[in-house]
């Protein structure tokens, strides 16, 4: 039996995300792409590191914000490098339906974003935002860029870059990139994904968060996925698109995700090491998993108000 309706999402701060998605998805007649959208505004509102206007800024103190939409016949819309609007995957769905287009950047988004009635607000970076920026400044500031992957890398290990979430030792998790799937009581799948990005990024570097087929992918004849991690090593091999044709083949979605990083770290193992990657795939039939290239992601599944539960993911180290 089909497993309905169900919310998956990246992180632990994944638990009120899927609740608001729940929200939708509890009605018989809840859409999962409503229900993906309510998930994702839930984190945009508040103050955290990795999603929203108070997320980490680029290296030039600017917070930029990537997002994309997927539903389940094939439409699909993303906003890129937008700044100042605090629902990206609100414009990103709209971009999807008022649109002929696929994704909107920068300037541009934000304009479509204007037009579309959204308000222009100021960045809010929180005090650890805001220190974390300084932090890095004082080291890295305009150092080319693999000295910067260095001190990423370095920084990463202590729990304190851009991807320090994963790399907490205490066990506790933060907020990272939000992305979720959802099959709702008609069996149809959506997913969503919303982040600030890397932190201190170049400006004007773009992730595989708002890139349909890295970032997100969903076919509703066989399944979706969508990830979180270091966005470069995702689009290098169309992270999300592979797992779901993985999924086509007949393996399960912890399997594909699993042979999505295997493709991943054979790259360059060495490399792997250093940075994290977490894929997370639900299928047509309500079955969900997900593997990640380092230890530490989870992932949250609710399949009813209130019974979120956290699940720790497998590793390729
Ligand atoms: C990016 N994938 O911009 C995003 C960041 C992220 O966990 O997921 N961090 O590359």
């Amino acid at each position: 039996a089909v497993k309905k309706p169900i919310v998956i999402s990246t992180w632990d701060s994944g638990i009120p995300v899927n609740e608001a998605a729940m929200e939708i998805l509890k009605n018989p007649t809840g859409r999962a792409l409503d229900a993906v959208e309510k998930g994702a505004n839930n984190i945009e509102d508040a103050i955290n590191c990795c999603v929203g206007l108070g997320g980490n800024p680029d290296r030039e103190g600017k917070v930029t914000l990537d997002a994309c939409i997927m539903d389940e016949k094939m439409n699909c819309g993303g906003v890129a490098f937008m700044e100042n609007i605090k629902h990206p995957i609100s414009v990103a769905r709209k971009v999807m339906e008022d649109t002929p287009h696929v994704l909107l950047v920068g300037d541009g988004a934000r304009q479509f974003a204007i037009e579309k009635g959204f308000k222009v607000e100021e960045d809010k970076l929180s005090t650890d935002a805001e220190n974390a920026y300084k932090n890095w400044l004082q080291k890295s500031e305009y150092k080319p860029v693999k000295n910067i992957e260095l001190e990423q890398n370095k920084a990463m290990q202590k729990g304190k870059g851009p991807f320090a979430p994963q790399m907490l030792e205490n066990g506790e998790f933060n907020h990272d990139t939000m992305a979720l799937l959802a099959l709702d009581h008609s069996g149809n799948l959506s997913g969503a994904c919303t982040t600030s990005g890397m932190g201190f990024k170049m400006r004007g570097r773009v992730g595989d968060s708002p890139i349909i087929g890295a970032g997100l992918y969903v076919d509703n004849e066989v399944g979706a996925c969508t990830g979180s991690g270091q966005g470069e090593e995702v689009i290098r091999i169309a992270g999300a698109a592979m797992v779901v044709e993985f999924m086509r083949q007949g393996k399960s979605p912890e399997a594909a995700c699993k042979m999505a990083v295997e493709r991943l770290v054979k790259i360059n193992p060495k490399k792997a090491k250093d940075f994290q990657v977490g894929l997370i795939a639900l299928n047509k039939n309500g079955e969900y998993g997900a593997y990640a290239v380092n230890p530490g992601f989870v992932f949250t599944v609710t399949t009813a108000p209130g019974n979120g539960k956290i699940i720790k993911a497998k590793s390729h180290f």
